[in-house]
């Protein structure tokens, strides 16, 4: 089966902001379409994004980007029998640069899945399926969802400087009953928002968007809300996404949390009090993307008690973990497809993962779709947990929905540790 035709085309995002959505159509007349997420609070070391610039859509709009797709990547494919392995390898000979930045990462990465969508209906098997057979894996495996509560930083227009509070249903025995239980608590912590006259709107992420007194006060809301809910607080772990690279100040060297400015060991010693008060579990950009010192420091005093997430500063590039692993940074990454650009080189990075004994997060982007690749990605490649937003919104739900379908599908696989 080959080729016929790869058309890209400008969609609107969660946000309101332009991305892309790629179709590729086979010479059954079939066809496969796919769209890119993309970030808000992005790591300086992703690959790069192509916008417009210019005055239309305030420099957002992602023509160029399509363009590219349609008349520069498309035209090499087509007549040819999808194989995304190989022509993901094709498009980054396409370009000079390590960041992708002349094609543009959402042109490839667009282009990626597309094919990795029209190669698994060549061989009429699953997504999830397919990405399993690239990974070289004979299962596959349901990772655990980090479910985003409440949404700050450059997710929520509050006082939040933490960008997103997770509940982690990590004793329940599949997704049915870590969605359910998950939505209980949800339920809860919406109630307790009202009756303590806070906001009940959604930040960027489908979670709540409340002012709060500080930083740590989240954390007693959703204790309470689990508490309210009827479960054990065993039942569920806490994570964060700090997302300090967000309120790092470059000319002071100094974190502006909590309306002070901190230094890096003072917000480790911060986290030593959640990890106490809090049992934390999980500590996503604990600190900011260029700190070595901070994050060899991070990982030494909590690297055997907690998930210690790395997300800017190795932006799913294998090189970049490569290199962390030699500096023992991290125990634990996100995996972002748009950070490199395309689906090989995240399973790369997967893998690199894997044999390195790092745990893996796939992620989606607070600019998000309807797509739910991302999941069977989790799926396929067997990650250890998925992060994708909210338990609201349609494009988080979406996600969490796809993850049900796939469970019901594979008929009560355990869930991966
Ligand atoms: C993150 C992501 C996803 P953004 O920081 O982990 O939650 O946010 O897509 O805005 O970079
Ligand atoms: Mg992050």
């Amino acid at each position: 089966m080959e080729i016929t035709n790869i058309q890209a085309k400008e969609i609107i995002d969660s946000r309101g902001i332009p991305t892309i959505s790629c179709a590729i159509t086979l010479d059954d007349n079939s066809y496969v379409e796919a769209s890119v997420p993309s970030g808000t609070s992005t790591g300086k070391y992703e690959a790069i994004e192509k916008r417009d610039g210019g005055s239309r859509l305030e420099g957002q709009g992602v023509l160029k980007a399509v363009d590219i797709i349609n008349n520069i990547i498309g035209p090499n494919f087509i007549g040819k029998e999808p194989n995304a392995v190989q022509m993901d390898l094709e498009m980054m000979q396409m370009d000079s640069t390590l960041e992708k930045a002349e094609l543009g990462a959402n042109s490839t990465l667009a282009v990626s899945m597309a094919l990795y969508r029209a190669h698994a209906q060549l061989l009429e098997i699953d997504l999830y399926n397919f990405i399993a057979m690239v990974s070289g894996a004979s299962t596959v495996s349901l990772p655990i969802p980090m479910i985003n509560l409440i949404n700050g930083g450059a997710h929520a227009d509050n006082n939040l400087d933490i960008q997103e509070y997770l509940l982690i249903p990590y004793a329940a025995q599949n997704v049915k009953t870590s969605i359910e239980s998950s939505l209980e608590v949800f339920y809860k912590l919406k109630n307790l928002l009202k009756s303590n006259c806070k906001s009940t709107v959604f930040g960027l992420e489908g979670g709540f968007a409340a002012n709060f007194e500080n930083n740590t006060e989240p954390f007693d809301f959703i204790l309470q809300a689990i508490e309210g809910a009827g479960f054990e607080p065993e039942k569920f772990l806490l994570g964060i996404d700090v997302a300090a690279s967000q309120f790092y100040d470059p000319k002071k060297e100094l974190y502006l949390i909590n309306s002070e400015y901190k230094n890096a060991d003072e917000m480790i010693e911060w986290y030593a009090t959640l990890l106490k008060q809090y049992n934390l579990y999980s500590l996503e950009d604990g600190l900011q993307q260029d700190d070595l010192a901070g994050w060899i420091k991070l990982t030494k005093t909590f690297g055997n008690k907690m998930c210690i997430v790395a997300d800017d500063i190795f932006a799913t590039n294998p090189a970049r973990i490569a290199k962390g692993l030699e500096y023992n940074i991290g125990n634990s990454v996100i995996i972002k497809p748009n950070q490199i650009g395309t689906i090989t080189e995240t399973l790369q990075a997967i893998q690199l993962c894997k044999e390195s004994g790092l745990s893996t997060i796939a992620s989606h982007r607070s600019g998000e779709t309807n797509d739910t690749f991302i999941v069977d990605l989790a799926v396929g490649a067997s990650t250890n947990y998925i992060k994708c937003g909210g338990l609201s919104r349609g494009e988080r739900v979406e996600k969490y929905n796809r993850l049900l379908e796939i469970e019901a599908e594979l008929n009560g696989l355990v869930m991966s540790e």
